[in-house]
């Protein structure tokens, strides 16, 4: 079954919204496999971003991202780095449709509440980063009811 990786960024948490986040992600059927509350210094936020380092926004967003602590989650289910990225919405929330994540609680692209694997590949490079320890391995007893 396909993993992503979602994190809560600093303003999510900041602004009370992790337990809508989650519920949403939750109510869609997904299960989650791992989550933890942290703070990450400059180094692994330039390594998380690291595709993004030629961009003039680069030092802002990693300010952003190391400014408070985070909320780190792999999710599982099918197809869901593609859903997932739509339950989150565009990334510029004023191009996010409303019932989005973003379009629901976010303005500004420099606060956007929220990070979702753009691919397969990227969530495997990011749940790797974040969780070098590993995820659990357990299987939700809903499956039958959620998948034909
Ligand atoms: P996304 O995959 O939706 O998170 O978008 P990107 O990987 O392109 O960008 C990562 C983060 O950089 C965004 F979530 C917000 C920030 N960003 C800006 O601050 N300004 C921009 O013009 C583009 C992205």
């Amino acid at each position: 079954m396909e993993h992503t990786f979602i994190m809560i960024k600093p303003d999510g948490v900041q602004r009370g919204l992790v337990g809508e986040i989650i519920g949403r992600f939750e109510k869609k059927g997904f299960s989650l496999k791992g989550l933890k509350l942290l703070t990450v210094d400059q180094a692994f936020a330039e390594k998380h971003y690291a595709d993004l380092s030629a961009k003039p926004f680069f030092n802002g967003l990693v300010e952003y991202i190391i400014s408070g602590p985070v909320v780190a989650m792999v999710w599982e289910g099918k197809n869901v780095v593609t859903t997932g990225r739509k339950i989150i919405g565009a990334t510029n929330p004023a191009e996010s449709a409303p019932g989005t994540i973003r379009g629901d609680f976010a303005i500004d692209i420099g606060r956007n509440v929220i990070h979702g694997s753009d691919a397969v590949e990227s969530a495997k490079k990011e749940i790797a980063l974040w969780f070098p320890e590993g995820v659990a391995n357990w299987s939700s007893s809903l499956h039958p009811w959620i998948y034909e």
